[in-house]
């Protein structure tokens, strides 16, 4: 594929922002080659600037649940626009999406928008410190929950240990708060609060991890979350910025049925514009500014823009049939990639979750961030160069997920799995 214009656009890129990016995964460190710059979308497909065409399985990291530029959304932008973008007062817009994901998050009884799933996590980690009274919090190793710096956390050797910074710039005083523990190992969570019990504020999760690629809750793991939490009157977070609407309609908690003390939520709510959220019940939620002494700000929150965006989003997707629609196109995307795969002699474990997904060049099973890291990363990145250049856009990393939109048609299926055939066969 010819890509000059992304070439010379990478170059200037590169000279005046840092590595080219202003999100590190976009530089496409982990599967080589340089990255294309886009110049518009339309439903499944992103084209770039030299005019290529991709069927789009990264859809801004997961927010754009009906493609690219869905008409519903465009119009509800732009007539937002018309009105002015931002006022710095409330307006009935944010009532309104509060509402509709309310409807799908019963635990909610109330709800704060943020403008990004940082902000939401870092408020709510803040908010779960304000409510207990308590500083230590417990994180999943491999569970992504954006840059809060406490958060940025290295796990130990699979046991339970004092976090260290996993990033330049971290005081150790900022992570000498955080506990980490491997994904479903209840025995680790229950050694962390025999351990800390009355100091830990939370513990946060990515109910269906997303950020290792996806890695599925095993039997009885979240109930187990739940039950530790709550008996040592420590919150329990989950964090559903990715699989808040994909996983379930009502995310990971609907799909499992454990209910978290506080939901953090991202991506799908927007509908590509900038957004987050966190709620929980009302007792919690009334601690934060400004009717308790939790603070918490922010100018363009519940900005009028995001929410015609995630209003229209949540219309469309509400809309029956839809969210099994994109979930059975998932499924089969995923099975024929499997069954492609294996046909070709290439082990792949699959995973999946409602409509999110991922395919890991591994020959055991994925429970954990171990298992994942152990993932064939050069026969991903391979694979990620062979469907890109048949036309296919899979995430630039072995370490995410593959997400399925309303817009993907068994056509857009039957172009990916063949192009599969011929990238598989390239492995071999
Ligand atoms: P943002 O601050 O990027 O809006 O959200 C952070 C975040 C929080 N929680 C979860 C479960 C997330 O997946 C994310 C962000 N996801 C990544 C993709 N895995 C965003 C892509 C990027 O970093 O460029």
């Amino acid at each position: 594929m010819k890509r000059d214009t992304s070439a010379a656009l990478w170059r200037e890129a590169n000279r005046i922002l840092v590595g080219g990016v202003n999100s590190p995964v976009r530089a496409f460190k982990a599967v080589g080659g340089e990255p294309f710059f886009a110049a518009s979308g339309s439903g499944p497909r992103i084209r770039d600037v030299d005019g290529n065409d991709y069927i789009d399985y990264v859809l801004s990291w997961g927010p754009l649940v009906m493609g690219h530029a869905h008409p519903r959304v465009v119009e509800a932008v732009t007539a937002a626009m018309r009105l002015g973008s931002s006022f710095g007062i409330s307006t009935e817009a944010e009532i309104r999406l509060a509402q509709r994901v309310m409807r799908h998050f019963p635990a909610i009884e109330k709800l704060r928008f943020v403008n990004s799933g940082t902000e939401a996590v870092m408020s709510a980690i803040r908010l779960a410190r304000g409510f207990t009274g308590a500083d230590l919090v417990v994180k999943v190793a491999g569970c992504y929950h954006g840059h809060m710096d406490g958060l940025l956390v290295r796990a130990g050797s699979g046991l339970t240990t004092l976090g260290q910074p996993d990033s330049q710039g971290v005081p150790q005083a900022y992570t000498r708060c955080t506990l980490v523990v491997p994904y479903n190992d209840l025995d680790a969570v229950r050694e962390v609060f025999t351990a800390y019990g009355d100091d830990i504020a939370c513990l946060i999760v990515e109910p269906v991890a997303g950020n290792m690629g996806v890695v599925l809750p095993e039997p009885g793991y979240l109930e187990g979350l739940r039950e530790l939490t709550r008996s040592a009157d420590a919150l329990l977070i989950f964090d559903e910025v990715m699989t808040g609407f994909r996983a379930a309609m009502g995310g990971a908690q609907a799909r499992y049925n454990v209910t978290p003390d506080l939901t953090v939520l991202g991506k799908v709510i927007g509908g590509g514009l900038p957004v987050g959220g966190y709620g929980g019940s009302a007792e919690i939620m009334d601690r934060l500014a400004p009717l308790g002494p939790v603070y918490q700000a922010g100018t363009l929150s519940g900005n009028p823009l995001a929410m015609a965006a995630g209003l229209a989003t949540l219309d469309a997707l509400e809309q029956p049939g839809v969210f099994e629609r994109i979930e059975n196109t998932m499924t089969a995307l995923a099975q024929g990639l499997g069954d492609i795969a294996r046909s070709a002699g290439i082990p792949v474990y699959q995973t999946q979750a409602g409509s999110m997904a991922c395919l890991f060049f591994n020959e055991q099973p994925v429970r954990n961030y171990e298992h994942a890291t152990a993932s064939d990363t050069q026969r991903y990145a391979a694979f990620f160069r062979g469907m890109l250049e048949r036309g296919v856009y899979f995430a630039p990393s072995q370490f995410e997920a593959c997400f399925m939109s309303a817009a993907h048609t068994p056509a857009e299926i039957d172009q990916t799995l063949e192009a599969a055939r011929h990238a598989f066969q390239a492995l071999a």
